[in-house]
Formats: C-alpha cells, sequence, structure tokens
C-alpha cells in the first residue's frame, strides 16, 4: 500500500491529486503544518521534516513533482504521462520541472516571509519582491494556456496537476487573485476545484459512516445509557475524527488500535480559570481546545489530570471501514470508545492496571460496556484480548481488582449510567448481576437482624 503524509495546502496536494487520477490505493497521513515544528516525531520518518513523504514499498520519496512522475511511470500506462516517443515530451517534462524550481519557489518565500516566520523576521520586501517575481513567471503558464486547454500534449497530464497546484484556493487567497490565474470556467483549473470538492465528499463520507453507526447505537439500552452519560455533560463536546487524524504523537503506540480517544490536556491557566471561576462554563474554553488542534499541544490524559475532576472535551479518532474484517463490529467498537468518553467528559480516568488482558481499569469499563451492548445484540462476547467470556462466571474471574470490586466502583462513580445498564436485556450483563447478589445479601442481612 502507498503511504502519503500530507498537510492541508501544501504541495502534497500534487501526489495526492495524481493519486486520484490513476485512481491507486493509498493510505493519506495527515499532519498539522509545519511538521517540522509541530509534528516532531515526523523527522524520523522524514529527516527533512518537509511534506510531501511518499513511501511505496522500500521507495521513499521527498519531491512532489518527482512523485507525480514516479507515479504516471511506474502505474501506468496512463494518458498523463508524455512519453519519450509523443513530440511533446520535452515541453511535458519542462514543466514537470519548472512546476517547483522556477514556480513554487518564490511562492515558498512569500509564504514564510508573511506568515510562517515569527513577526518580529517577517520581511515585506522579500513578500513584495518575491511576489512580483512569482506572478512574472507565471506569466509563462498565462500564455502555455492563452489558446490551450492543457499545457501540454493537447490533453490533461501530470503537468497540469503541478502546474495546478500554484492555482489553489490557498494561494489565490494570498496573492489577491486576478483572471491571470483563472483563465476561464471550463480550464483546467476547474480540476483542481473539482479536488476541492473531493476533500468535501471524503469529509460528507466520513460523516456519513460515523452517522449510520450512531444510528445504531440507542437502539439498544446499552448504548441509549452510554448517549444519555454522554448527555450529561452537554457542555463537553465530543468530536470524531477519521482515524488517520491521530496526532502524530501517538503514532508509535496507537497505529495498530483501530479507535482512539483522547483528551486534549487543558493548560494550568485553563485549569485555574475553571477552578476561579466554576460558574463560567467549560463550553466557554473549547475554542481554546479546539486551537490547539492545530498541534502544539496534544497529550494524551495523564494521571494527575482527572483530579480536577472538571471533565473536558473528548476528541476520537475512528473510521467505521477499519472494521470490515474485524471480529468486533464497527458500531460496538465506537460505542467502547463513547464510554470512554463519557467517562472523560466527567473528568474520571483511571489508568489503574486491572489484571488478566484488560490494561487499565478504563479499558475494563469500556470493555465490558461493549460486550453487554454485543450480547444484547445476540453476538459472541470477549475479553480485552479476544478470548472468549463465560457470562455466568465473569464475576468469579480471578481479576486484580476483581470483577465485583470494578463494578462497585463503576456503580459508585456513574450511579445513574449504571442503573441504566442494568436495564439491558442482555445475558451477559456484569451489572445487573452484582446488583442481583448485592439486593439478595441485603435481604439475607435483614432476614438474620
Ligand atoms: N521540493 C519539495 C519541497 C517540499 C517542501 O518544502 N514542502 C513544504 C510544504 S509546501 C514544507 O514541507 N515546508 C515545511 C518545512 O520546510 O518545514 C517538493 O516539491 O515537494
Amino acid at each position: 500500500m502507498i503511504t502519503l503524509y500530507h498537510c492541508d495546502g501544501a504541495r502534497s496536494f500534487r501526489p495526492l491529486w495524481m493519486l486520484e487520477e490513476l485512481g491507486l490505493d493509498y493510505e493519506l497521513k495527515m499532519l498539522p503544518f509545519p511538521p517540522r515544528v509541530l509534528a516532531k516525531e515526523y523527522l524520523a520518518i522524514n529527516p527533512l521534516g518537509t511534506i510531501p513523504f511518499l513511501i511505496d514499498g522500500d521507495t521513499r520519496m521527498t519531491e512532489s513533482s518527482g512523485i507525480c512522475y514516479y507515479l504516471g511511470a511506474k502505474y501506468g500506462p496512463t494518458p498523463l504521462m508524455v512519453g519519450l516517443e509523443e513530440k511533446q515530451y520535452g515541453a511535458f517534462l519542462n514543466w514537470m520541472y519548472f512546476s517547483d524550481a522556477t514556480l513554487t519557489f518564490p511562492q515558498t518565500l512569500v509564504l514564510r516571509y508573511t506568515q510562517l516566520e515569527p513577526e518580529e523576521r517577517r520581511s515585506p520586501q522579500v513578500a513584495t519582491d518575491y511576489a512580483k517575481w512569482f506572478l512574472g513567471r507565471l506569466r509563462a503558464v498565462e500564455a502555455a494556456t492563452a489558446n490551450a486547454e492543457f499545457l501540454s500534449a493537447g490533453r490533461f497530464t501530470a503537468a497540469d496537476i503541478v502546474i495546478g497546484y500554484a492555482h489553489r484556493l490557498d494561494w489565490l487567497a494570498l496573492y489577491q487573485p486576478g483572471p491571470l490565474r483563472m483563465p476561464n470556467e471550463q480550464g483546467i483549473y476547474r480540476d483542481v476545484m473539482a479536488l476541492e470538492s473531493r476533500y468535501q465528499d471524503m469529509k460528507g463520507h466520513h460523516e456519513r459512516t460515523v452517522k449510520a453507526q450512531l444510528d445504531l447505537i440507542p437502539k439498544r439500552a446499552t448504548g441509549r445509557a452510554v448517549l444519555a452519560e454522554i448527555g450529561r455533560k452537554p457542555s463537553h463536546k465530543v468530536t470524531i475524527f477519521p482515524f488517520d487524524f491521530l496526532p502524530s504523537g501517538q503514532w508509535k503506540s496507537e497505529t495498530a488500535a483501530a479507535t482512539e480517544a483522547t483528551v486534549i490536556m487543558p493548560t494550568p491557566e485553563m485549569i485555574a480559570a475553571w477552578r476561579a471561576n466554576p460558574a463560567v462554563p467549560p463550553a466557554a474554553l473549547q475554542p481554546q481546545l479546539d486551537g490547539m488542534l492545530k498541534g502544539t499541544q496534544w497529550s494524551r490524559l495523564d494521571f494527575t489530570y482527572p483530579a480536577t475532576g472538571a471533565g473536558t472535551g473528548v476528541y476520537m479518532f475512528y473510521t467505521a471501514q477499519r472494521f470490515d474484517d474485524q471480529p468486533m463490529g464497527a458500531d460496538d467498537a465506537l460505542l467502547h470508545e463513547l464510554v470512554h468518553a463519557a467517562r472523560l467528559a466527567k473528568g474520571l480516568s483511571f489508568q489503574a492496571p486491572v489484571s488478566g488482558s484488560y490494561r487499565n481499569m478504563e479499558e475494563f469499563f469500556a470493555s465490558v460496556v461493549q460486550m453487554v451492548y454485543r450480547s444484547e445484540r445476540r453476538q459472541s462476547i470477549f475479553d480485552y484480548a479476544g478470548a472468549p467470556i463465560d457470562a455466568a462466571s465473569f464475576l468469579d474471574k480471578n481479576l486484580t481488582p476483581s470483577p465485583r470490586l470494578l463494578m462497585g466502583w463503576l456503580r459508585s462513580q456513574q450511579g445513574t449510567f449504571y442503573a441504566a445498564l442494568t436495564k439491558a436485556d442482555a445475558s451477559f450483563n456484569p451489572m445487573r448481576q452484582a446488583d442481583a447478589e448485592a439486593a439478595a445479601l441485603t435481604r439475607k442481612i435483614e432476614h438474620a437482624t
């Protein structure tokens, strides 16, 4: 499988477009920009820190236009490439090199000295000079497309893709566009717009597939209990991103995982603000949390945070299709993450280890609730490592802490949620079982006294 590292708005758009035109399967890894600063782990993958980076088997490439050429040559034949035997081969090759060496180079300087550098290092002079330079060089494109729809060989080729990048909406905003870069509505740049709409399609697809799974969840009592628990913290948003948006800091440990619920670590100032003025709804802080999404302050929840008990917005990373070939279903995997989300939103996160396969208390709770849901659907039930569970003896399982103690914790931390879970009509329902045991014990004690 081909992997492409990409930042929205960056040159990696060229190979992305080429991959789409060729209809190849690929994995897209999104990074915050600039990754050199905001996703330092990426330097271990691409020491240059630049975007794009393509992995295809043993092949590693960093040059956007070179990657387009490689993909066309390797996965062709395709009309996107102009062959050596064609008259326009030289012109085609010239545009391929022109795209980066001549065209994107001045663009980069403008971007750097108007936006990327810290305020004090910005330089209006560099920006103005190189904007002029860029516009001058663009005249070659203008001339070539004055009477022709395409740049070479009379058809749409990789040359149009690599030159087209310089015309993306982002860049247009930067250069205050004139008709120069939009020759006509029917021209090649319409295809750039089509790619923009493909982004929207991808977003729409994600939203539709997640919603399809979310719609299944309230059909079961377990699902309704989890959603209601999340609903008890309306001030905290739960946002579901595609799995590939998982912050790069977590790739090493988590790339094998199919889903992940993550909180953004609040800054000490934010926690202090909450404490000083509890009347301020935490929702007011949400824009700050969202701002952190840009990359600088991603962090896993650590042991110290739950002590605040304030709860927080939760970001989940989930793509329904990742469950196509897995024993667990896309809906119960989503439910599992939503249990984490419900607890994180309440400021509950107990990472104390649980023996057996469960890793920690949070995974135990999420996994058990997931299995009650599966059991309600008359599906197989298994532990965190995938081994079958015997419903009748689950509470007696030799775990540390014991399942009964863990049930008691859940009940004391989330009483309403726990009570709702006992209502689920499932042959595996340790919450109901533990409640029934407690009631029987109470009766016995009452009887004896
Ligand atoms: N010649 C390379 C240049 C790659 C490059 O400089 N990419 C920019 C994004 S458009 C980048 O990663 N800049 C961030 C940095 O240099 O840290 C190409 O065409 O792909």
